[in-house]
């Protein structure tokens, strides 16, 4: 009897093949947790602590299986049983414990660091509700809570509590974990979920509102509440500290456990904060240390010694800066040690105002106290570290020049191509053999470039991508797409950088211009996908153009042949799986300085997708290793949109008032349009185009809407296509997240790894 067969008979007492998809999950899950007990921890001396309000895994079903080596063997044995393991997954609840690009790069992190065999856990929150699920209802967005824990699911209970002291009381924390199994790897590490046993969802009022003052109630309820008003700001604080408070005490322990007397800490951890969310752990560290004995002066000294921060963003929004009124009525203990803190940098800085810790509006920069007391500061893609450099915290470059470094972020190929492209993993090994699954070299790729016979299966599987994407989306939605069409796709968070409107308005374009006789050679079908924040009104404004246009298209026999427009409703990881593969463009069309680094775009280009792209963030890397015959970049350039904003010399009305776009803009509020819609959203969101456009969709729309063009005519010619995205996969290694925590690790870290690193 096979393991799985034991696991089913204990359980059900009947062959696999009378199982429903629900109980072999049920099984597989608990075979799987068995298997990586036997794994023992990663022992080795000092450890990785990654700290992240966000840790976006998706589901690990299959993830686990690839890792634990086992997936291919587990799943040819259910076939034999005329079952198959992406109907089984179907049964797993996704885990969305973040919002987007960086909460995803956490996950591929963890996968990265365990596969390194690198020392290395993730400290995060266990909240009992991701991200909300996405419902459209009257072609606009509403949001439902995702109890994603009423599955059966990855998290163990640990022995470890610890108490978290606040103002007014203090909190006992329980603690859950998720193996992190790296792939055929001998030691694992362990994604930390810190959780309160006293939070319940009986506090859900409606949909996703919740009362927000009930801490202890609430505190690990919901993944980021609205923090748009002064109770939700109060439990982002609670929230960070509860975080931030039992990683530190985790660290002490793990440390003196492992013969540490804390003066020597600095050899057992080292802490890296993602983003500005975890950075209080800073002063904690400094408390915790002062409570075991070490004087202030060497406690500092230690945690600097320990401690390196990620910069993610260069919008203000993010940046976080909390009242100092707010730390004293929900941490108080921490307020002398930020206040000796910042006192220390106005001594020394006394004319730099822009390193300040506490502003003269008495509010806290967490990215401050994190460049201060950390000893690295790295972007999170070449250009976004230039722009740190020269602009967003040129006052720090200038007083830490050596604290700064770029890291370009990149994606775990063991979900993004090995599970999510099975088909496209397997010919590669056929073609070029298995080393690339270690190695996530593709180079090799290149010598078929020219070899037909190839280029003809990379697009009979691009083609079964299709099939198997059409498939989902009428299982979920009821929506079909034509087969033969042409994939063009932008899923990522709506917000109005990423100008998901200028894609909107492309797509009124080519309606019109279809609805003038110009038929494509090729029928086109354009996706999107993603969320808008609940609070952000114009992210709102358009997904409901973009429902609105997709009816309107549906609905008018003119055109609905030749263009389809879909809006996915709950992108989510496992959405992901399915889209990336099946496209055949990838749009990233930031306004350019504005997306950090992006890496949908790498996961695109890792599966033979061409890029439609602004010189933004990663993109400018893509096009470095491609060329510019196998991208197509357009658009203003980053020192270009800079310096535009410097002179705030750009007009929406002027751009507006041009022949080629006032049509287009027009069309938001037409009849046709308004006849579907709601004209409130429609009104607003034209206005905002007309006279504001803070993030200047209009500048490069014109540039867009004719590299669209070249980019439909060159796919006409389906080799010479086909041959570019060959290009792209091969040239993707240099993204693999195993690259990246490679450079953590060389130049940050410098922690012991069982894995001989890449020669990229
Ligand atoms: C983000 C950036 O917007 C995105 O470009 C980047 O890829 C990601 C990971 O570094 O981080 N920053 C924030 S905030 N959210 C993101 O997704």
């Amino acid at each position: 009897m096979s393991l799985l067969e034991q696991y089913v008979t204990e359980a059900y007492d009947k062959p696999i093949r009378d199982c429903s998809e629900q109980e072999l999950y049920n099984v597989l899950i608990e075979l799987i947790k068995d298997q990586s007990q036997e794994i023992p921890n990663n022992q080795t001396k000092k450890k990785l602590y990654y700290f992240s309000a966000e840790f976006l895994i998706g589901k690990l079903l299959s993830n686990n299986l690839l890792n634990l080596g086992i997936y291919d063997q587990v799943n040819d044995e259910l076939i034999a049983q005329g079952k198959n393991l992406m109907d089984i997954e179907q049964a797993e609840f996704e885990p969305s414990l973040g919002n987007g690009g960086l909460g995803r790069l956490a996950a591929c992190f963890v996968d990265s660091i365990a596969s390194l065999g690198i020392n290395g856990d993730g400290i995060g929150l266990n909240y009992h509700f991701g991200l909300f699920k996405q419902h459209f209802v009257d072609n606009q967005q509403t949001s439902l809570p995702d109890p994603w824990l009423e599955g059966k699911n990855w998290l163990v209970k640990s022995r470890r509590r610890y108490t978290v002291p606040f103002n007014k009381f203090s909190l006992e924390s329980t603690l859950y974990e998720i193996d992190v199994i790296g792939y055929k790897q001998e030691t694992k590490n362990r994604l930390r979920l810190f959780d309160l046993d006293s939070v319940t969802p009986d506090i859900i009022e409606d949909g996703i509102n919740f009362d927000k003052t009930n801490i202890k109630e609430n505190l690990t309820l919901f993944l980021y509440p609205d923090d748009s008003d002064h109770a939700g700001e109060l439990l982002r604080i609670y929230q960070q500290y509860f975080m931030v408070s039992n990683g530190a005490q985790l660290i002490i322990d793990e440390a003196k456990d492992k013969g540490s007397n804390l003066h020597d800490l600095a050899d057992y951890a080292v802490i890296q904060i993602n983003d500005t969310h975890p950075a209080f752990v800073i002063p904690e560290m400094i408390r915790l240390l002062g409570l075991e004995g070490i004087e202030f002066d060497e406690a500092i000294q230690i945690v600097q010694s320990m401690t390196a921060f990620t910069n993610h963003t260069i919008l203000a929004e993010a940046l976080e800066k909390w009242p100092l009124a707010d730390l004293e009525e929900v941490v108080p203990q921490l307020v002398p040690i930020i206040k000796n803190l910042d006192a220390r940098m106005k001594a020394k800085y006394p004319k730099r105002p822009d390193v300040a810790i506490i502003d003269e509006n008495k509010r806290v920069h967490m990215a401050n106290i994190a460049i201060h007391f950390g000893y690295s500061v790295n972007g999170v893609a070449a250009l976004h570290t230039e722009i740190l450099k020269k602009s967003e915290l040129k006052a720090f470059y200038e007083i830490y020049p050596e604290k700064f470094n770029n890291k370009t972020n990149g994606i775990t190929f063991r979900r993004w191509i090995m599970d999510a492209n099975k088909e496209l993993a397997d010919y590669l090994d056929q073609l070029i053999g298995i080393e690339w699954r270690e190695s996530h070299n593709l180079e090799a790729l290149l010598e078929h470039k020219d070899d037909e016979a190839v280029i003809e299966k990379l697009r009979a599987i691009k083609f079964n991508n299709k099939v198997r994407l059409n498939k989902r989306l009428k299982a979920m939605q009821g929506i079909e797409f034509k087969e033969e069409s042409i994939i063009d796709v932008q899923i990522k968070r709506f917000h109005e950088y990423k100008r998901q409107q200028m894609l909107a308005l492309y797509v009124i374009y080519k309606y019109l211009d279809i609805k003038k006789g110009h038929i494509p050679a090729t029928p086109i079908t354009i996706i999107f996908g993603g969320k808008a924040a609940p609070a952000y009104t114009i992210a709102q404004d358009v997904i409901h153009l973009i429902i609105n246009l997709s009816e309107i298209i549906d609905n008018d026999a003119d055109v609905n042949e030749h263009l389809k427009v879909i809006m996915v409703e709950n992108y989510n990881v496992t959405s992901a799986q399915y889209l990336i593969p099946a496209a055949d463009i990838s749009e990233q069309i930031s306004l350019a300085s504005k997306e950090a680094s992006g890496t949908g775009n790498m996961k695109f280009m890792l599966n033979g997708a061409l890029t439609i792209g602004t010189e933004d963030g990663a993109n400018v890397e893509i096009h470095e290793l491609v060329g510019d015959e196998n991208i197509y970049i357009f658009g203003k350039d980053s020192d270009e949109i800079i310096e535009i904003y410097a002179n705030d010399a750009y007009d929406a009305s002027v751009y507006y008032n041009q022949a080629e776009i006032k049509p287009l803009v027009d069309f938001i509020i037409s009849d046709e349009m308004l006849a579907v819609g709601n004209e409130e959203r429609l009104n607003r969101l034209f206005n905002e185009l007309v006279s504001k456009d803070y993030f200047m969709t209009l500048i490069d729309l014109v540039e867009f809407i004719e590299t669209k063009e070249k980019m439909y005519a060159d796919y006409e010619d389906h080799d010479a296509w086909t041959k570019k995205a060959l290009v792209n996969i091969a040239k993707a290694g240099y993204f693999s997240s195993d690259r990246t925590i490679s450079d953590y690790n060389r130049d940050i870290w410098h922690l012991e790894t069982h894995h001989v690193a890449m020669d990229q």
